[in-house]
C-alpha cells in the first residue's frame, strides 16, 4: 500500500498530466484556427500522449491501493503570437514537467518506496524524449523566423505525426 504523502504527490501529477493534455489540445485548436493543419495534428497527437500519461498514474495508484482524486484543471491560454511562441511554451512546459518527475523520484527514494521509484523510471526516460523532440523544433523555428514558405514546409513535415 502506498503512503499518504506519495499518494498526494501522484494525484498532483495526474492533474499536471491532464493540464498537459489540455495545454496541447488548446495549441492544436489554435493551430487549426490559424491554418496550420499539420501543427494542429502534431499537437493533438501530443495531447493524446498526455492523456495516456495521466492514465498510467491513475492505474498505478489503483494497483498500489491508493485513492485517486481528480481536481480542477487550470484553463490554458487560447492563443500564441507565433508558431515559435507556442513551441517555446511547449518546451518550457516539458522542462517544468521534467522537474516535477525528478521531484517525485526524490520523494520516492526518500520514502524508500522502490515500487514508485521503479514506476517513475518510465517517466524519467519519457521526459528525456519529450525535451529531445521539442528542442530541435524550437531551434528550427528560430532559424525560420517569419518565412512563410519554411513555416508551411514545417507544418507539412510535422503533420505526418498526426496523420
Ligand atoms: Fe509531456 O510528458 Fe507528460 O506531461
Amino acid at each position: 500500500m502506498i503512503n499518504k504523502g506519495m499518494e498526494k504527490a501522484l494525484n498532483g501529477q495526474i492533474n499536471a498530466e491532464l493540464y498537459s493534455f489540455y495545454l496541447y489540445l488548446a495549441m492544436s485548436v489554435h493551430f487549426q484556427q490559424t491554418n496550420f493543419a499539420g501543427l494542429a495534428g502534431w499537437m493533438r497527437a501530443q495531447a493524446q500522449e498526455e492523456m495516456g500519461h495521466a492514465m498510467k498514474f491513475i492505474d498505478y495508484l489503483h494497483e498500489r491501493g491508493g485513492a485517486v482524486t481528480l481536481t480542477a484543471i487550470d484553463q490554458p491560454k487560447g492563443e500564441w503570437p507565433s508558431v515559435l511562441a507556442a513551441f517555446e511554451a511547449a518546451y518550457g512546459h516539458e522542462k517544468s514537467i521534467t522537474k516535477r518527475i525528478n521531484d517525485l523520484m526524490d520523494k520516492a527514494i526518500a520514502a524508500k518506496d522502490h515500487a514508485t521509484a521503479n514506476f517513475l523510471q518510465w517517466f524519467v526516460k519519457e521526459q528525456v524524449e519529450e525535451e529531445a523532440v521539442l528542442d530541435p523544433i524550437v531551434m528550427r523555428l528560430q532559424a525560420i523566423g517569419d518565412h512563410p514558405g519554411a513555416l508551411y514546409y514545417l507544418d507539412h513535415q510535422l503533420g505526418k505525426r498526426g496523420a
